[in-house]
């Protein structure tokens, strides 16, 4: 049992017995007579009880609210401590670029001493590490980019009356070949590269 109920308690029983002595103080004229004594220890102790249980229940509620308080506080310092989330950590991570690790074919390209033109329109390989050897006979510079869907994946130097190669790992699709230097591919410097 709480004080609080005790409280109550005390607090209903002095509420009746004050009626009820009232009313046989108005009903019996010997009322309180030799009683009186115990009369009056009844409502002391009652009055007593009343307000030490009183008290104390104050007091558990203090200390109800104070502990509410405190684990509010806790809650309030957990949601400080814990690191926002950082949305990257959720976020997906980015599809990395198709990565056989097989070894492709190593090709052979080369451009034309005096137009401007490959001497191959297409290429074929197997997916992986596809190498372009590219040999540039004339003194005009040009160079061999791999491409796919306009986005560069991989170009070799640029240069001229000499060799050099460009390699990419390239998953099985359709790719271009091309050179990069301003309208060579648009002049005819560009093929279709297959990787299948
Ligand atoms: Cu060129």
């Amino acid at each position: 049992m709480s004080n609080g109920d005790l409280f109550y308690i005390c607090g209903i029983a002095l509420a009746v017995s004050a009626v009820l002595f009232s009313f046989l103080g108005l009903r019996a004229k010997e009322f309180p007579g030799r009683f009186g004594v115990l009369i009056v220890l009844w409502f002391v102790l009652l009055i007593g009880g009343t307000t030490t249980y009183s008290v104390l229940h104050a007091q558990d509620e203090e200390t109800a609210k104070a502990a509410e308080l405190e684990s509010a506080n806790e809650e309030i310092t957990k949601e400080e401590a814990s690191p926002i989330e950082v949305e990257s950590e959720k976020a997906p991570a980015p599809k990395p670029e198709p990565a056989t690790g097989a070894p492709g074919d190593t090709l052979q390209l080369a451009a034309s001493p005096s137009d401007l033109t490959f001497d191959k329109t297409s290429l074929a390989s197997k997916p992986g590490k596809v190498t372009i050897d590219f040999d540039n006979p004339a003194a005009l510079e040009h160079n061999v980019a791999i491409e796919q869907e306009g986005k560069e994946i991989a170009v070799s130097e640029t240069l001229t009356e000499g060799k050099t190669s460009v390699s990419a790992d390239l998953a099985p699709g359709t790719y271009a070949f091309l050179c990069t230097v301003p309208g060579h591919a648009e002049a005819g410097m560009e093929g279709v590269l297959t990787v299948r």
